[in-house]
């Protein structure tokens, strides 16, 4: 399987230390394949640390490490790259600093014209979202399984579908093209976030 594919963990905002490390260990344990750091505090030395913790964890199950829109950070902790929204850092002044090798993913939200752009910018991957209705970010477009088919038969780039997406719903997500799938609540709100990875990452590996 590529590096960009199965199941995309996003970190809970506001759950720090031993308790985040020990949630993503389960995550990545179950067979979560990429993992966002989204942490929108400002206590950059805390972020720093635990964005290190994270690596290394990430490290032992060989899963890829993004940074939720802050260059500084994936450069100071060496992730692999990071996630940039319409209010972060432009796309261009992003890659200037971080090289071609980086991952830079691009949120496209319900617009295949954002998608195009970030394609032809040279992005590494975009997202499309809310698949369905998310209590992480209820204020968010809607963006339907119909957008990522249409997605899919348009673009060439993986494509993550993020928004109220969970174990027991995901596979319409999946039939419908999605390259991986994100979640914060679906797993890491559940309380076996280990089982819920895997019954995710059982998805891709049966589909
Ligand atoms: N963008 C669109 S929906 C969303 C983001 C960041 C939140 C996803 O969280 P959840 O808990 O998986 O719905
Ligand atoms: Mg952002």
């Amino acid at each position: 399987m590529s590096k960009l594919a199965g199941l995309y963990a996003i970190t809970v905002d506001g759950v720090q230390g031993d308790t985040l490390y020990s949630q993503v260990e389960a995550a990545l344990s179950g067979g979560a394949r990429i993992l966002q750091y989204r942490d929108k505090s400002t206590d950059n030395q805390r972020r720093l640390n635990e964005a290190l913790q994270l690596l290394t964890l990430c490290r032992q199950h060989q899963a890829t490490f993004i940074i939720n829109d802050d260059i500084d950070l994936c450069l100071q902790c060496g992730a692999h790259g990071v996630h940039l929204g319409k209010n972060d850092t432009h796309y261009s002044s992003a890659r200037n600093r971080l090289g071609a090798d980086r991952i830079i993913g691009v949120s496209c939200y319900n617009d295949l014209q954002l998608a195009q752009a970030a394609t032809r910018d040279g992005a590494d991957y975009v997202a499309f979202g809310a698949i369905y209705p998310s209590t992480t970010k209820p204020l968010t477009v809607a963006a339907g399984l119909t957008l990522l088919r249409e997605a899919k038969r348009q673009l060439s780039l993986p494509v993550v579908a993020i928004g109220g997406i969970t174990p027991e719903n995901a596979l319409p997500v999946i039939q419908a093209g999605a390259d991986m799938v994100a979640m914060i609540q679906g797993l890491f709100g559940q309380t076996d976030i280990q089982l819920a990875a895997r019954n995710t990452r059982l998805l891709f590996e049966n589909f």
